[in-house]
């Protein structure tokens, strides 16, 4: 089956996917996107993924050129498309085709771009075994700077920080802000669960509201179970009784160590199982279906 990509108004195939190199997307990372999965046929909270890409294009005064239903049935047309029951969108919107130059107003048109594709995760085994993770030197941006609210084209940030994971034999790395307090990993949201608590750094403090992490902390209170958004150091990490990341990709990943620091017994922890099976009779529910 041929993987159909919407790019800037058509519907081509993947080979035949391409962007202008004056797209300021490219030439700047000056654009927006977002990483949207699908399971049986059920976009898994589209909505709030869209109104996040339009919340993300508004901080940075782009103006996506249509209404948050059109792009609705744009995705799920391309998705018709391409004959997946289960998969992963990125959705990009790019401040389009200008001039060599920093203006943005000197480019035209936003380009769009809906890709429809399968989707990497972790291997099985650390659903079952749990993650191992590091923390990264690398530090997350600021609140000073451009909100890391805003999913932008640019990740290096995140992308320095995940090659110290990689080179450290590990998936994924813990990031800190300035101060040395816990913010996120480079595509997860970050928890640890003490006596009972769920716990997760707040994202005044520089961690994207993840729409995996608004519905696990909804699960978790769904449970009864106190979520707290509160700062952190790495001390009260190493002492967790449990650890677990959330993201599109990852779901709800068990974490067994950090920098070495074997998390609880090391195993998934109860909490962390509780809402891993939460979280997967959700994904087909929450959302639109195509
Ligand atoms: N933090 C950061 C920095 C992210 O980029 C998350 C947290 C989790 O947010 P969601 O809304 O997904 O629960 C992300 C999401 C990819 C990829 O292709 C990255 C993300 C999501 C999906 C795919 O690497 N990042």
């Amino acid at each position: 089956m041929a993987e159909i990509v919407y790019v800037n108004g058509e519907y081509v195939d993947r080979k035949d996917a391409k962007i202008s190199v004056f797209d300021h997307g490219f030439l700047y990372g000056d654009g927006v996107f977002e990483g949207i999965r699908f399971y049986k046929r059920n976009l898994f909270k589209l909505r709030e993924h869209l109104e996040r890409l339009y919340s993300s294009a508004k901080y940075i005064l782009l103006d996506i050129g249509r209404s948050i239903d059109d792009l609705t049935e744009l995705v799920i047309e391309t998705c018709r498309k391409n004959d997946l029951d289960d998969g992963y969108i990125r959705l990009v919107v790019s401040r389009g085709e200008g001039t060599l130059g920093l203006n943005p107003y000197h480019c035209s048109n936003p380009g769009l771009i809906i890709i429809v594709s399968k989707i990497q995760l972790y291997p099985e085994e650390f659903y079952t075994n749990g993650l191992p993770i590091i923390t990264a030197s690398t530090r997350r941006f600021g609140t000073d700077t451009v909100s890391p609210r805003v999913k932008s084209l640019n990740y290096l940030n995140n992308i320095l920080a995940k090659v110290e994971a990689v080179h450290a034999g590990v998936q994924e790395a813990l990031m800190l802000d300035r101060n040395g307090l816990v913010v996120e990993c480079t595509g997860d949201n970050f928890f640890i669960v003490k006596r009972g608590a769920v716990y997760t750094p707040p994202t005044y403090q520089g961690a994207l509201r993840g729409v995996t992490r608004d519905v696990v902390i909804e699960l978790a209170k769904k449970r009864g179970i106190e979520v707290r958004e509160e700062r952190m150091t790495l001390y009260e990490c190493y002492d967790a009784d449990e650890c677990f990341l959330t993201g599109t990709a990852a779901q709800v990943v068990p974490v067994s160590d950090i920098d070495h620091r074997i998390i609880g017994n090391g195993r998934p922890g109860d909490i962390t199982k509780v809402l891993m099976e939460d979280f997967n009779k959700v994904t087909t529910v929450d959302g639109v279906k195509f």
